[in-house]
């Protein structure tokens, strides 16, 4: 059962001042995931990405200030201000993570990718960017059914930085009041003697290659209701490349790309991709969505979003055959 939030904007002052005083309505609410860069420009110059060659420095990048071990940010960092007692569900995120507490205290369950199916990932085509489990670990039932596998338990403090590996389940708690920062990032493949983030992902690793492809199949039966679709399988290498160029921040060999359009054919059950419309002379490819992400820092300022879970939204509904028009 994966859990879907409803969004409000609200004041930022509003918000903590609810938090502050204990109200009834910041139990049900989150800060989560709010886009500094977007909602705290004057933090700009602080957060600019520390994977810059001496060539293609520009004045700012001296001021960075983000640890050197983020090496290429896919997305962030983002705050999060909580209540006592919340908790985001347990799912599995597309890129390192880093989670740092500024104050407060939470609790992180983790476990690793492997029998990823037995962990209850949602079906495919659910909304979103990331894969949640239907398992909830403040549930002794779920619990039990997890108790075969070796979890990581343990207590953030401010001040503390935790590594979430890609494609690991977690599941935080926030224990005490908290404020947090967390970035999603990959490595560049030249720093510390590693591989770069899509190698380390797509290339060697079996178990968390059978991660990847449920997220990626997730992302393309989020796209297989819209009317573009069929163009999008029409043009798929260039479609992957451009995707992930997003995504990751970097360009995929031919090698992963085949291998991503393969493992998308497979999916769908076909042999031959569409032929591209002989009409369809744009340079750029149709764009394969991430669908229902959340807006999060679209119009941040000056009103913050918040989203709140509730029970009875808990149930993550497939739209059905409509077909969406893009
Ligand atoms: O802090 C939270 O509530 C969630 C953070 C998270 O999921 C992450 O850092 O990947």
């Amino acid at each position: 059962m994966a859990p879907s939030t409803n969004q409000k904007k609200v004041k930022l002052q509003n918000y903590l001042d609810d938090l502050i005083s204990n109200s009834k309505t910041s139990k049900n609410s989150y800060l989560a995931a709010l886009n500094v860069k977007h909602a705290l420009p004057e933090l700009k110059t602080d957060l600019l990405n520390p994977d810059r060659t001496p060539d293609n420095q520009t004045p700012e990048d001296q001021n960075s200030h983000l640890p050197e071990y983020l090496q290429t940010i896919h997305h962030g960092p983002f705050l999060w201000i909580g209540q006592e007692g919340h908790h985001e569900y347990m799912h599995v995120d597309p890129d390192e993570g880093m989670l740092m507490i500024l104050h407060g205290k939470k609790k992180v369950c983790l476990f690793g990718y492997d029998d990823f199916q037995g962990m209850a990932p949602h079906s495919k085509g659910s909304s979103g960017r990331t894969i949640q489990s239907s398992f909830d670990l403040g549930c002794e039932t779920d619990l039990e059914k997890v108790k075969a596998r070796t979890g990581l338990i343990g207590e953030l403090n401010s001040g503390d930085i935790l590594y979430i590996p890609a494609f690991f389940w977690h599941q935080v708690t926030t224990i005490t009041k908290t404020v947090s920062l967390n970035c999603f990032w990959g490595q560049t493949g030249s720093n510390f003697n590693q591989e770069c983030y899509s190698a380390r992902v797509l290339d060697d690793n079996h178990e968390i290659r059978k991660a990847v492809d449920y997220w990626w199949t997730n992302i393309i039966e989020q796209n297989r209701p819209f009317s573009n679709f069929e163009r999008i399988l029409s043009r798929l290498p260039e479609v992957v490349w451009r995707f992930f160029l997003k995504q990751w921040k970097e360009e995929l060999t031919e090698k992963q790309v085949d291998s991503l359009v393969k493992v998308a054919m497979d999916y769908l059950k076909i042999e031959n991709l569409p032929e591209r419309d002989e009409n369809d002379n744009s340079k750029v490819p149709p764009e394969l969505k991430i669908r229902g992400l959340r807006e999060r820092h679209g119009n941040a300022i000056p009103s913050y979003s918040i989203h709140k879970n509730s029970e009875k939204n808990r149930l993550n509904k497939k739209t059905g055959e409509t077909k969406n028009v893009e």
